[in-house]
């Protein structure tokens, strides 16, 4: 049988896309840094298409890229080696808010944002919060456990996670969307499969914890002389500020770039070198407890405090809009990584070097979570290969005792540096794991774990 006539007549000849120009916006990831090749691209529209689909697959021994927003940074998502795009987009329902439970239950394809707009109409909050918001989806959000601004506060997307529904690579269907909070009934197949980036099964369906929403919210943005000052500042206020929201940092080229590619206006007159974006939010107005915090930490060169919305939004901007800015400049190379806190600064001072030392024309921006430690390296003027580039700063990176990813994952982009941050024992776990879950190996094979030798 012909694969595509089998998909066809599973989901309709209508939701399988084979032109050149329907396919292409599913062949290249968000950054233009991963092209795949052409292939086809099919539209499920419920779990049992799903299912169907995986064992049509197995049969017919056809590796799948499940896709959501195609908003990934590691390139995980896009077909690199000609797999068939299974597209998740069609299952985009998101159920009704369980009020007393305080949950939601939400399709693969449904937005983070709509799944935060439905919290919200209820007076309640999906507390996964990240640029990408109106485009990442349910699913791959949960297959790349995406982390965001507000981690600090509430967690990654894996905290949030109390059920899940997925196709595994076998093609049987699991379920476990109870939203029992606490079940300690043998292994816990929603966190498994979050952050598993596809290469485990398809994740079709998940229910979400939600927290309660927040009155009052106020932003500040603190200039500091160098870097080190701006990591102390940050651990004093994860300290002492008890209704930290997000602590987030930026360097004065960053901004600048930001403002200029998109006509916002710089926070203050002059140029610092270091800026956090300190945001509290609370049931009661935290703006004296922000402004009492931000007084007790030294090294502060001044400070601007969004008076009402509408600024707040703008100086969210200046932080939000680096990936779409830096976009603007060149196709980027990123590096989403952690580094222990007291090493921060020493980072940021060195990795620029480590960069021109390989490729002396190219340019280094650095923004990123600080109270979690993460920052995101993106640097423009590289090729997209750029093995030495890639050996340089994770190896730098490796050797400063951090991860070589934070919230991105490993995606293709990173599969050979697996084994530089993981035991052979762990990597001997993991491949069992894909094994038993994923006995023919067609989900996602590029993804995360390096191809075995010999
Ligand atoms: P895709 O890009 O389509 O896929 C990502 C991975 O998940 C791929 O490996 C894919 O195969 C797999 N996948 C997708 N759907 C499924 C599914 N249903 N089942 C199984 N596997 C699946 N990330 C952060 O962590 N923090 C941030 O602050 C952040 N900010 C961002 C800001 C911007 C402007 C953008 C564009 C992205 C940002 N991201 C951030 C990247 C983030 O990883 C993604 O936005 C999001 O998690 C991926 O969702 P997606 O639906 O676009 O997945
Ligand atoms: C962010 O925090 C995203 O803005 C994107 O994780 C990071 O573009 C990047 O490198
Ligand atoms: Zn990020």
């Amino acid at each position: 049988v012909d694969p595509v006539q089998e998909w066809r007549d599973i989901v309709g000849g209508a939701n399988v896309l084979t032109a050149p120009d329907d396919v292409a916006p599913y062949v290249t990831d968000w950054t233009g840094r991963f092209v795949g090749r052409h292939t086809t691209v099919v539209r499920p529209g419920s779990t049992a298409e799903v299912a169907e689909i995986v064992a049509a697959c197995r049969r017919s021994g056809t590796a799948i890229v499940p896709q959501g927003g195609n908003t990934g940074m590691v390139g995980g998502g896009v077909p690199l080696h000609g797999e068939v795009v299974v597209s998740l987009r069609r299952l985009a329902t998101v159920g009704e808010v369980d009020p007393v439970g305080h949950q939601v239950s939400a399709g693969a394809g449904a937005t983070v944002e709509a799944v935060q707009l439905a919290a919200a109409a209820v007076g309640l909050r999906y507390a996964v919060d990240f640029g990408g918001r109106g485009t990442a989806t349910v699913g791959g959000s949960v297959a790349t456990n995406a982390g965001g601004i507000n981690l600090i506060r509430y967690g990654g997307t894996r905290e949030q996670l109390v059920g899940i529904e997925a196709v595994l690579g076998t093609g049987d269907v699991v379920r476990r969307m109870t939203g029992l909070v606490k079940d300690n009934t043998g292994y816990h197949l929603p966190s498994l499969l979050c952050g598993s980036e596809g290469t485990l099964g398809i994740v079709t369906e998940a229910r979400f914890r939600l927290v309660p929403a927040v009155e009052h919210r106020v932003l500040a943005v603190v200039a500091f002389a160098d870097v080190p000052a701006a990591v102390a500042a940050a651990s004093a206020w994860r300290r002492g500020l008890r209704d930290l929201e997000a602590a987030e940092l930026v360097l004065h080229d960053g901004v600048s770039l930001v403002a200029e590619q998109f006509g916002l206006p710089l926070p203050f007159p002059v140029a610092h070198p270091v800026y956090v974006l300190v945001e509290a939010a609370g049931s009661t107005d935290p703006t004296d407890e922000l402004a009492d915090a931000v007084a007790a930490v030294a090294g502060v060169r001044d400070v601007a405090v969004a008076p009402d919305e509408a600024r707040r939004a703008a100086l969210w901007r200046l932080r939000e809009d680096h990936a779409l800015a830096i976009n603007r400049v060149g196709v980027p190379h990123k590096f989403d990584v952690t580094l222990p806190q007291h090493l921060l600064g020493e980072f940021v001072d060195r990795v620029p070097a480590v960069v021109t030392a390989e490729l002396p024309d190219a340019r280094t921006w650095i923004f990123g979570h600080v109270g979690d430690g993460n920052l995101h390296v993106n640097v423009t003027g590289a090729p997209p290969d750029a093995p030495a580039l890639d050996d340089a700063v994770y190896g730098l990176v490796v050797a400063m005792g951090g991860s070589i990813s934070a919230e991105h994952g490993i995606g293709t982009a990173k599969s050979r540096f697996l084994a530089m941050q993981r035991s052979p024992a762990e990597l001997a776990a993991m491949r069992a794991i894909k094994t038993a879950l994923d006995p023919d190996g067609i989900m996602n094979p590029a993804a995360i774990l390096p191809p075995v030798r010999g």
